[in-house]
């Protein structure tokens, strides 16, 4: 058991699932094992229907797919197909975002107007959209209007990228890979891996990175800052988390997937007086909603809503016995949910068209109507108290404060109004480099372990942490998000976080939220004259499963960052293209990919990697 997670509530969880008979993502894992070693190497295609075809790795089978591919073109194809799905997901988010804000100008949207007016008029800059007398519905009319544009713009590359220091847009003109509309390169990445289109692995990791790059400077940033605009843009917030933050006397929610736009009007829903006096009278004290993965980080950021845990965590929520809906929208949603709900009270409430589930209740999520279909969604929940089941609730106590919502406004507004006390604590050594750690959780490996001995071997070495995502719940579980923290760190960090009296560990917020962290390093790199790749920064996903971390490690690495993974990516059946994103890219884009499954040893790369940059910058002569 202890293998499976450093986290108590979980291991708890486990064992109740266990007894109650539910059978959890971690039954499901040993049920698969061994798994295939040619998915693992990346080895085999089912591109088309001459196959399946795989190729063997010791060089006894066939060395070529029907049609002639060879290892490198499969691998290839396969990891550009991930980044092309990655890439998707975060876009298509962005631009539910965008039609969101277009639904909310047009006066369709009456329950989502503006927060953030001065970031409207900011982004609104950024486009070149006139501002001056104009009303707050015209100017977001034609910020969402030419944001959607983004998706299919014939302007030749996509408008974000102007954050990009110059040297860097100058280096994706060479290669060939500045992004040029954001579906575009999606649709590009799966056309040239159909049969008999793209077989060259050098040719086709380009591909995977200009698509990553669309998602990054693209559908994410747009997604990020599309969301600020209507939700308001997050600033420093307290809370709570992990599955202590579920209440034994209350209605519990959870806000489980990725997208704000339902979550945010359900928070409100939940305070509705009317929904609240109904809960009373089935005998509950009052409404707790709850997030869970990014949809956590998204209403975290902004409202302080607790989060009951991080991706892992999903099903053995349920197990607690104690939650009366859990409601999802889109991306990292287990389909085994609706099974764990079966052996509870629980309701599974799917809301999005784009991702139902067999066994669950779908309540079509519609934004003209927002507040009304909320309501709706919170009263199936109320009225599911009564069912509960006694005998079986046992909600964990363990539970953790927190400190999260470090926009990248948040941050200049702590260091007073520019990046520069950042950029000197870093010039003078109190901070030696910035690494972002992000992604999910993977059942292969022991929950929150990687994260979390990561993370304290960096803010150790004085390096300054910023998270997103899953990896962000695992710091905030365990403590890491407190100010307080800031004792685990060395000398120069501690100093610098005790006297802006923040944690050493920065929650920047949801997956689609890296993006915040690009445009630190881009801003950054602009106000030294240097390109990205010259920073003392890096990246890492040391648990990451999902095919959104593909497109996100690649968007990285070719904006100039070296990340390390610390789960092993399918492309070692081919040493051609192992070798390229591991050694090659660095005199391609600057950076490369390590894979390290060892917190302590990948924390080693990355201290290392930033020693190597400070000295090239003259930083510690
Ligand atoms: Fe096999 Fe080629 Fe078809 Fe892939 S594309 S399944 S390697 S024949
Ligand atoms: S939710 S993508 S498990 S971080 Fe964004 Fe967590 Fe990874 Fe999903």
């Amino acid at each position: 058991m202890p293998d499976k997670s450093v986290d108590q509530s979980t291991i708890k969880m486990i064992k109740k699932a266990k007894s109650d008979g539910v059978e959890t993502v971690w039954d499901r894992l040993a049920a698969q094992e061994p798994q295939c070693g040619f998915g693992q190497l990346g080895i085999c295609c089912r591109n088309c229907n001459m196959g399946p075809c795989r190729i063997d790795p010791f060089g006894d089978g066939p060395p070529r797919g029907v049609c002639g591919a060879d290892a490198d073109t499969i691998v290839a194809r396969n990891l550009v197909r991930a980044i092309a799905a990655g890439a998707a997901a975060h876009s298509d988010h962005g631009r539910g975002i965008a039609s969101t804000l277009l639904a909310s100008a047009r006066g369709d949207a009456p329950d989502y107007p503006v927060k953030d007016e001065a970031k409207l008029k900011a982004l609104a800059g950024e486009f070149g959209i006139a501002t001056d007398g104009r009303s707050v519905s015209e100017i977001a009319l034609d910020l969402a209007g030419q944001v959607l544009e983004e998706f299919g713009t014939l302007k030749g590359s996509l408008q974000f990228i102007n954050r990009v220091p110059g040297k860097r847009r100058a280096l994706w003109d060479e290669l060939g890979i500045t992004p040029r509309g954001i579906d575009r390169e999606v649709v590009e990445s799966m056309h040239r891996t159909n049969i008999g289109v793209d077989n060259d692995y050098v040719n086709l990791i380009l591909q995977g990175m200009r698509t990553a790059l669309s998602d990054g400077w693209g559908g994410s940033t747009v997604a990020t800052e599309l969301s600020d605009v209507l939700f308001g843009t997050p600033k420093p917030v307290k809370g709570s988390c992990n599955l202590g933050v579920l209440k034994e006397d209350h209605v519990n929610i959870i806000l489980h997937g990725h997208e704000p736009t339902l979550s945010d009007i359900i928070v409100h829903a939940a305070r509705d007086p009317g929904l609240l006096q109904e809960a009373r009278e089935r005998g509950a004290v009052g409404i707790n909603v709850c997030g869970m993965c990014c949809t956590g980080n998204e209403i975290l950021m902004r409202h302080g809503v607790p989060v009951a845990g991080n991706f892992l965590q999903q099903e053995l929520a349920i197990v607690t016995g104690a939650v009366e809906a859990m409601i999802v929208d889109i991306q990292c949603i287990m389909p085994s949910l609706a099974q764990v709900a079966k052996c509870y009270h629980t309701k599974i409430i799917s809301t999005s068209p784009k991702a139902k589930f067999p066994g669950a209740e779908h309540v079509p999520f519609d934004e003209h109507n927002a507040m009304d279909v909320a309501k709706k969604i919170v009263r199936v929940a109320v009225e599911n108290y009564s069912n509960r089941m006694v005998s079986k609730i046992n909600i964990p106590s363990d539970q953790m404060e927190y400190m999260a919502g470090f926009s990248v406004e948040a941050i200049l507004e702590a260091l007073g109004g520019s990046l520069n006390p950042l950029i000197d604590a870093v010039k003078s050594g109190a901070i030696k480099g910035i690494v972002g750690v992000v992604g999910c959780n993977n059942p292969k490996y022991k929950q929150d372990y990687s994260h979390l001995t990561f993370v304290r071997e960096l803010i150790k070495n004085d390096i300054l942490v910023v998270g997103t995502g899953c990896a962000a719940i695992a710091c905030a579980k365990d403590g890491l998000l407190l100010p307080t923290a800031a004792r685990e760190a060395g000398d120069g960090l501690r100093g610098v976080c005790r006297s802006l009296n923040i944690p050493p560990v920065l929650h920047m917020g949801s997956c689609v939220d890296i993006s915040r962290i690009l445009t630190v390093a881009a801003a950054i790199a602009n106000a030294l004259g240097v390109d990205i790749s010259d920073l003392p920064l890096a990246g890492a996903a040391p648990e990451w499963m999902s095919e959104k971390a593909v497109s996100i490690g690649t968007y990285v690495v070719s904006s100039g960052i070296f990340t390390i993974l610390g789960t092993v990516p399918p492309v070692l059946g081919s040493k051609n293209v192992a070798e390229l994103l591991t050694s090659g890219a660095e005199r391609v884009v600057g950076a490369v990919f390590a894979v390290e499954e060892d917190p302590v040893a990948a924390a080693k790369l990355a201290v290392q990697h930033i020693a190597a940059k400070r000295n090239s910058l003259g930083l510690d002569e």
